[in-house]
C-alpha cells in the first residue's frame, strides 16, 4: 500500500462536502493539505480544525478555479516546501438547475463548463509539470455518474461530467511512461451542499432530492479517494462508480414512501 504520511495533496473546492471530506480524510492519513476554494472563510475554519486535530501542515488559499490566470501563478508561487504535490484532487464543481434543454435559460452555461471542464483543466495542467519531471503524482478527478450516463434535464452538467471522463481517459494515456497515475471517482447522490447550490438555494427543493432515500455522505467518497490514493505503486483504479444502494443509475431510485 501506498503511505500518504507526509505526502502534499491539493484538493479543489475543500469548503464543502466531498472537498472537505477528502481534507479530513487525507490529514488523519497525516498527508498535508493544500485546501482551496472561493470561500476563505471556511478554508480559514477547517485549516484550524484540521491543525487541531492532526500533527499536519496545512496551506490554505483562496482560488477560484476558473480564474486561469491566478491558478497558475497560485500554483507556480507555491512556497518551496509545497511544491511537490504528490496527489491532486481536481473536485471543485457544481450543477446549475434542472431543466429541458429548450426551457433552460442558459444562464448557468457558463459557471458549469467553466467550473467543471476548464477549471480542472486549468488546475492540472498548472500542477502537471512537475509531476512529469520527477516522474511521480496521481490525479484524481471527482467526475459523477453523470459522466457515464446522461439524464433528462441535466445536458450541460452531464455534458461537463462525460468532458471530465475523456480528460482522465486521455491524460492517463498521455502519462503512462512518466510514472503518473490518473483517476476517477464518480459517485452518484452525495448530500452535500450540491443540490442547494443546483437550486440556487432552494432548501426544500435540495431536500426533497434525498427524500426517502439514504444518500451517499461526502466521508463515503473522502474513503474511496483515500483507497485509490493507497493503492501500490503498480496499481490503478481507472474510475470507481459509487452509487447510494437504492439508486441503480441517474433515473431510478427506489424511495421508501
Ligand atoms: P458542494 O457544493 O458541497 O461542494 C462543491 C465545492 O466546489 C465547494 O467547496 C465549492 O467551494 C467548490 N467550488 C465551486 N465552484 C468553484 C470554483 N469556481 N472555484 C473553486 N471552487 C469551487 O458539492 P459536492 O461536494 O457534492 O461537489 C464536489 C464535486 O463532486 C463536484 O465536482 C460535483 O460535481 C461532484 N459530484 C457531486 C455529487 C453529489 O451528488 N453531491 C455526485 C457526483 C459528483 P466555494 O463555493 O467555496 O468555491
Ligand atoms: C451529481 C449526481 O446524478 O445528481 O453529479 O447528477 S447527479
Amino acid at each position: 500500500m501506498e503511505k500518504l504520511l507526509g505526502k502534499i495533496v491539493l484538493i479543489t473546492g475543500a469548503s464543502s462536502g466531498i472537498g472537505e471530506a477528502c481534507a479530513y480524510a487525507f490529514a488523519e492519513e497525516g498527508a498535508n493539505v493544500i485546501i482551496t476554494a472561493r470561500r476563505l472563510e471556511r478554508l480559514n475554519n477547517l485549516e484550524k480544525d484540521l491543525k487541531e486535530k492532526y500533527n499536519i501542515k496545512v496551506l490554505t488559499y483562496q482560488l477560484d478555479v476558473r480564474n486561469k490566470d491566478k491558478v497558475f501563478e497560485f500554483v507556480n508561487n507555491l512556497p518551496k516546501e509545497w511544491k511537490k504535490i504528490d496527489i491532486l484532487i481536481n473536485n471543485a464543481g457544481l450543477g446549475r438547475g434542472l431543466e429541458k434543454f429548450y426551457e433552460d435559460n442558459h444562464d448557468s452555461w457558463d459557471e458549469m463548463i467553466d467550473t467543471n471542464v476548464k477549471g480542472l483543466l486549468y488546475v492540472t495542467k498548472a500542477v502537471i509539470p512537475r509531476m512529469v519531471e520527477r516522474k511521480s503524482g496521481h490525479i484524481i478527478n471527482i467526475g459523477s455518474i453523470a459522466g457515464h450516463e446522461a439524464y433528462s434535464k441535466g445536458a450541460i452538467y452531464c455534458a461537463t461530467k462525460h468532458a471530465v471522463s475523456a480528460i482522465t481517459k486521455s491524460l492517463r494515456m498521455d502519462v503512462l511512461d512518466k510514472n503518473i497515475r490518473v483517476s476517477s471517482v464518480d459517485p452518484g447522490m452525495v448530500e452535500t451542499e450540491f443540490s442547494n447550490v443546483r437550486f440556487y438555494g432552494d432548501t426544500e427543493r435540495a431536500k426533497n432530492v434525498y427524500k426517502g432515500i439514504t444518500p451517499l455522505t461526502g466521508k463515503d467518497i473522502a474513503e474511496a479517494v483515500i483507497f485509490v490514493a493507497t493503492r501500490p505503486a503498480y496499481a490503478n483504479i481507472n474510475e470507481m462508480i459509487i452509487m447510494p444502494s437504492v439508486q441503480a443509475n441517474t433515473f431510478m431510485t427506489y424511495r421508501e414512501e
